[in-house]
């Protein structure tokens, strides 16, 4: 855990339909995440079987990449201490009715299927993730003039 470290964050094609886009940058900016890298992304079919590999066998697999597909996605990265576990906290469980209210897919969804955002499950999959999303240079490393109020 470091505060360096980073997740990959999306927010999903029904999230940017929604106009959900600025409220869940929101809940990252406001508790004390730094932007490392956005960008509003229609990535392909190909592009994201290769994001949800790891479900390939699933039942909803189909249904899944049809869905990531079926319109833009605002793809980012968010650093900071605890990223990838805390970012999936902001998010909220998988199945929206078992998610928090607070919670981004507690808040904002209902549906399994239409869980408006997309978070990293762990540093490994954070880092493979933002290689495959984002080239080198996307990724912006900066100073922001909140930390020392941030952190201790
Ligand atoms: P996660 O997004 O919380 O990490 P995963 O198990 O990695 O959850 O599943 C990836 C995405 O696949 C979910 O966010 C959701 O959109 C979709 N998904 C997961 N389980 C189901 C299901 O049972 N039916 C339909 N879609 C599902
Ligand atoms: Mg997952």
């Amino acid at each position: 855990m470091s505060t360096t470290e980073q997740t990959f964050i999306a927010v999903k094609p029904d999230g940017v339909q929604r106009g959900l886009v600025g409220k869940i940058i929101s809940r990252f900016e406001d508790r004390g995440f730094k932007l490392a890298a956005i960008k509003l992304i229609t990535p392909g079919k190909a592009h994201l079987e290769k994001h949800y590999a790891d479900l390939k066998d699933k039942p909803f697999f189909p249904g899944l990449v049809e869905y990531m597909n079926s319109g833009p996605i605002c793809a980012m990265v968010w650093e900071g201490l605890d990223a990838v576990k805390t970012g999936r906290v902001l998010l909220g469980a998988t199945n929206p009715l078992a998610s928090a209210p607070g919670t981004i897919r507690g808040d904002f969804s209902l549906a399994v299927g239409r869980n408006v955002c997309h978070g990293s499950d762990s540093v490994e999959s954070a880092k493979k993730e933002i290689a495959l999303w984002f080239q080198e240079g996307e990724v912006v490393s900066w100073e922001s003039a909140q930390a020392k109020w941030i952190y201790e």
